[in-house]
């Protein structure tokens, strides 16, 4: 019998959001003390309170994380060519296109869905100054061979760590591998600031650059060091942050619980595929993607569609490739060739809806849509 279906939309995501009263004292201190940016109280608690949350020494905060992405390759003066990979959301490439720079594409290893080092080096060409993997789906990278890839040719990293908030490696924060990482606090994401995002770096030094240049090059009021931009902050953002973080310990693990739910539900459908489960601290749950196999006996595509009919919006991330847009596709490395578990990867999957407040039901009924377009 084909799975009723529920009274409401799922999303693939939904915020988190705590009460609106919980949020209205922060509101109250913004309007009694008249500081709505430029690195006011609440940036500055958020900023403290990250570091100790997170594990790691500085972050700045951004607008986004993609001012983030941009400025951090300012930041280190990155140019000519970076090697990234095609499967991530286009702001990975794009900030590298806003800067003048060659993105450079590898393909993946299709077990953690992440740039595959083996092909890395194979791509470095005297104009390489620098690698930006993502840490895609919030599972973190093959992060000790990327470093040494880095040191042997003298090359930056920039880790994209936009799905990575709280993920952990070796005991401490994923977010403390490479120069400089990058997270994004949008909406979407685990941890919202509505939008927002941060840099993570390893010193003072080189954060007291990337402050200068988010807030247009000014070191004080008549002293412009760089041609900075905009990308600070505000105080309604960063107060909304503070408060999320007091949620964000049961979000994950809520998370966690419909993580092993669906694996579960999916285990015995022949032709969906789950990514590997990793160690628990080493992955947020920030999204859970299935990739639908030809055994499964209906393509992607169609149970997308039968979801959709559902009133279910799963997602196809990353789909299409980076490499596959009009602005890539003429690159040598986004050819077809180059790239083929990137492809697959591309072809095959499917997010289904995660968040906390995702009920059981909620979490059986989609496990049963997809079970059943499979026998039907
Ligand atoms: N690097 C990586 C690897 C990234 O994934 C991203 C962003 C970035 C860099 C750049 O960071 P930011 O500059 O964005 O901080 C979404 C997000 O807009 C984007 O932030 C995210 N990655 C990307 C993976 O997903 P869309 O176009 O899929 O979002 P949208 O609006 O279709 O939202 C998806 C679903 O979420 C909706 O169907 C309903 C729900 N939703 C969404 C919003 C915005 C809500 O319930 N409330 C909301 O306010 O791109």
């Amino acid at each position: 019998m084909t799975p009723a279906k529920l009274p409401h939309p799922i999303y693939v995501t939904q915020p988190l959001l705590p009460e609106l009263k919980d949020f209205l004292p922060y509101l109250e201190t913004i309007w009694e003390n008249k500081i709505l940016t430029n690195g006011g109280p609440f940036h500055q608690q958020l900023e403290q309170a990250l570091c100790e949350y997170l594990g790691v020494k500085h972050i700045c905060l951004f607008t986004n994380g993609t001012l983030a992405l941009m400025t951090a390759l300012q930041a280190l003066r990155i140019t000519g060519e970076v090697i990234t990979t095609p499967y991530s959301f286009v702001a990975t490439a794009h900030s590298l296109l806003w800067n003048g720079i060659k993105p450079v594409f590898v393909d993946i290893d299709p077990n953690s869905m992440n740039m595959d080092p083996a092909n890395i080096e194979a791509a470095i060409t005297p104009q390489t100054t620098a690698i930006m993997p993502v840490h895609c789906y919030g599972r973190p990278c093959d992060v000790e061979r990327i470093e040494k890839i880095a040191d042997n040719y003298g090359l930056k990293v920039i880790y994209d760590a936009a799905h990575a908030f709280g993920v952990r490696h070796n005991g401490g924060s994923v977010l403390n591998y490479g120069d400089l990482s990058v997270l994004s606090f949008h909406a979407t994401k685990i941890f919202n600031t509505f939008e927002g995002g941060a840099i993570i770096c390893p010193d003072g030094k080189t954060k007291q650059r990337i402050d200068h240049l988010k807030n247009f090059g000014f070191v004080d009021e008549v002293t412009v060091v760089a041609p900075g931009i905009n990308g600070k902050m505000s105080e309604i953002n960063a107060a909304f942050g503070l408060l999320q973080l007091k949620g964000i310990d049961a979000a994950l693990l809520q998370r966690r619980a419909i993580d092993a739910r669906y694996r579960k539900n999916l285990a015995g459908i022949a032709g969906i595929a789950c990514l590997p489960a990793c160690e628990e601290q080493m992955t947020n749950h920030a999204y859970f993607p299935i990739l639908v196999r030809p055994e499964y006996g209906v393509r992607r595509d169609e149970l997308y569609q039968v979801l959709r009919d559902h009133d279910i919006f799963a997602r196809r991330y990353f789909y299409p490739l980076i490499s596959d847009f009009p602005m890539y596709r003429g690159m040598p490395s986004a050819a077809p060739a180059n790239l083929p578990q990137a492809r697959q990867a591309a072809d095959q999957v499917i997010c289904l809806p995660i968040y906390p407040g995702l009920s059981d039901e909620q979490i059986d009924t989609i496990s049963a849509v997809i079970a059943h377009t499979a026998a039907s």
